[in-house]
């Protein structure tokens, strides 16, 4: 009998390890919430000092679409005028993006 009860707590505590984790994690350095406005056909000033688990809103002001492309292909956002999208920040390092639109745009996330 004690053998079995045992066995359930196990099995109980590994579930509550699996379901608690993800929140352990994101809230271990409370995350940060960042916007860039693209504007001018340009990228507005990138934060800096990111952490993974950040997130960075891009928001774009033109009337053309822009994309925030990296050049590792570690992410691809696409940007319509007047709407925003949000990369969460998920490992550490430098990462330079550009827009495939319009190359000349370019900038550099540094995330630690
Ligand atoms: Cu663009």
């Amino acid at each position: 009998m004690s053998s079995s009860t045992f066995a359930v707590l196990r099995r109980s505590g590994l579930c509550l390890a699996l379901l608690t984790l993800p929140f352990a994690a994101g809230s271990a350095a409370a995350a940060g919430q960042y916007t860039v406005t693209l504007s001018q056909m340009r990228y507005g000033a990138v934060p800096a000092g990111l952490h993974v688990g950040d997130v960075v809103a891009f928001v774009n002001k033109d009337t053309v679409p822009h994309t925030v492309t990296a050049r590792d292909h570690s992410f691809n956002l696409q940007v319509a005028p007047g709407k925003s999208a949000s990369l969460r920040l998920t490992k550490a390092g430098t990462f330079s993006f550009y827009c495939i639109l319009h190359p000349a745009m370019r900038g550099t996330l540094k995330v630690s």
